[in-house]
């Protein structure tokens, strides 16, 4: 957003209305600027026809990889310690493209690596950081099971001692890059409880099947991963952590993330929306002047300015480590949510242009059914605020 007042009216940017370019540091809209030229080039040009044809380039790794953008956030082992801020603005510009891509990168950066990275053992950061930090090893993030996504306490997947080895044996559901990742990160029952495992993609007894015919989110391999008698080494378990604070610390990463991108995908319907507005005519005049149409792109604005701000303020409190998985869950609600109103609106003032991929607003909204349900539904994250403030917790 360049937050400069329009030159000719002195009124607020139609976009950053509230300046909050402002808020930030040099180095902050450095990044910025760099991720969202690289969208411009890269991705923009690109991602109707990826997502028409539902394939993401396995390439975009060693890409994104390039410029600093995977385990963004993390510190060591190549990865080149961001702050909070400048990764969730490098999500927004992203999702501004597309949440596919915005997924590419959190699972590899926030899932995958993150998990290596807080719960791993040296060898195992090792092996793995440098590489995927460079994109030139991928990763994914195997929790969800076909009976068991808002519940992951319930995974049946289950890993069993023999001798010193590992066997793992279970069905993970639903894992974004799982048919494209050297490893994954499983999550499976033990006789210990919940234990966390690098399982490497060559590894005999694992397999990844790539899950068609989405409607959502087609610009992101999504895919089944089965586990049968896979047998893994004891260093392959991360070996601290037990139950389900591993994978759940991890989720905190990814749903800030999510805070920002959802922003992000907003601020593409809402531009697109407003350019449309100004130029479509109908009864002789832009739609842009009617007053139907003046109360919906102020609606958006009022959103996606106030969802910005909550995504900065939230990573300032996380910058000073004082934010909680509640102020992330308050956050990834609040953003997804007004994102895919402001995404169907969008595509109303569209008219029939919005229902093709010839305008990005029918991709972020079909995009971001997914994000509303992936990271804990919006109802999971209600009720974690719930319980937050009233003290009762309402799952079971
Ligand atoms: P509960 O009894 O509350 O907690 C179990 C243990 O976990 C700890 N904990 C957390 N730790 C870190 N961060 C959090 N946010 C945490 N929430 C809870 C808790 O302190 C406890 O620790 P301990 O040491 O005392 O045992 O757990 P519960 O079984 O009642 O479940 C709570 C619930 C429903 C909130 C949780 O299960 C949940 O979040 N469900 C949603 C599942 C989910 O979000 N799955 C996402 C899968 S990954 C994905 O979707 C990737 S999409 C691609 C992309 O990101 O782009
Ligand atoms: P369910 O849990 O069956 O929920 C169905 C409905 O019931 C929802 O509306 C839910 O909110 C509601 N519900 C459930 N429990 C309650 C309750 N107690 N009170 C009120 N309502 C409730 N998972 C991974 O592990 N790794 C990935 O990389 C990954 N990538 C994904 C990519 C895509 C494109 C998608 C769509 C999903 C992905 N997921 C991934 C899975 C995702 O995290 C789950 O879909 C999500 O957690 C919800 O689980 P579910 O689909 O089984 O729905």
């Amino acid at each position: 957003m360049t937050a400069v007042a329009s030159k000719r009216t002195g009124n607020p940017d139609p976009v950053d209305f509230l300046d909050i370019d402002a808020l930030l540091s040099g180095e902050e809209r450095m990044v910025r600027d760099l991720v969202r030229d690289y969208v411009r080039d890269r991705i923009l040009p690109n991602v109707a026809e990826w997502f028409e044809s539902g394939r993401i380039p396995r390439d975009l790794g060693r890409e994104l990889g390039k410029l600093g953008l995977l385990g963004m956030h993390l510190e060591g082992y190549g990865c080149p310690g961001a702050s909070a801020v400048a990764y969730g603005l490098a999500c927004m510009e992203l999702e501004a493209g597309d949440s596919g891509v915005r997924s590419f990168a959190s699972v590899q950066g926030s899932l995958a690596m993150f998990a290596i990275h807080r719960w791993g053992s040296e060898v195992q950061k090792s092996e793995w950081l440098p590489r995927m930090a460079k994109g030139e090893a991928l990763g994914c993030f195997g929790l969800t099971e076909p009976d068991f996504g808002s519940n992951p306490a319930g995974m049946r997947t289950f890993a069993r001692r023999d001798g010193s080895d590992w066997v793992l044996n279970g069905t993970k559901m639903w894992i974004t890059n799982g048919g494209i990742a050297d490893v994954a990160i499983v999550w499976a029952q033990s006789d210990d409880g919940i234990r966390g495992f690098c399982v490497p993609s060559g590894t005999k007894g694992f397999a990844a099947n790539e899950i068609h015919r989405k409607l959502s989110l087609r610009a992101s391999v999504t895919s089944e991963l089965v586990l049968s008698d896979c047998r893994l080494p004891e260093a392959a378990a991360f070996p601290e952590v037990r139950g389900l604070r591993g994978p759940l610390a991890c989720l905190n990463e990814a749903r800030y993330g999510i805070i920002w991108g959802s922003m992000g995908a907003a601020r593409a319907c809402y531009e697109t929306a407003l350019g449309y507005a100004k130029t479509r005519e109908q009864f002789g005049r832009h739609i842009g002047a009617f007053q139907i149409t003046q109360e919906k792109l102020v609606n958006m604005l009022l959103e996606l300015n106030k969802g910005t701000l909550l995504a900065l303020h939230i990573g300032r409190m996380k910058d000073q480590h004082r934010a909680h998985p509640h102020h992330v869950s308050f956050g990834k609600l609040n953003n997804v949510r007004e994102a895919l109103r402001i995404a169907r609106e969008a595509r109303t003032i569209l008219g029939a242009n919005g229902v093709t991929l010839e305008y990005p607003v029918i991709r972020h909204m079909n995009n971001l059914e997914s994000v509303l349900t992936y990271e804990g539904t919006s109802e999971v994250h209600t009720l974690i605020l719930g319980e937050a403030i009233t003290g009762e917790a309402a799952f079971a």
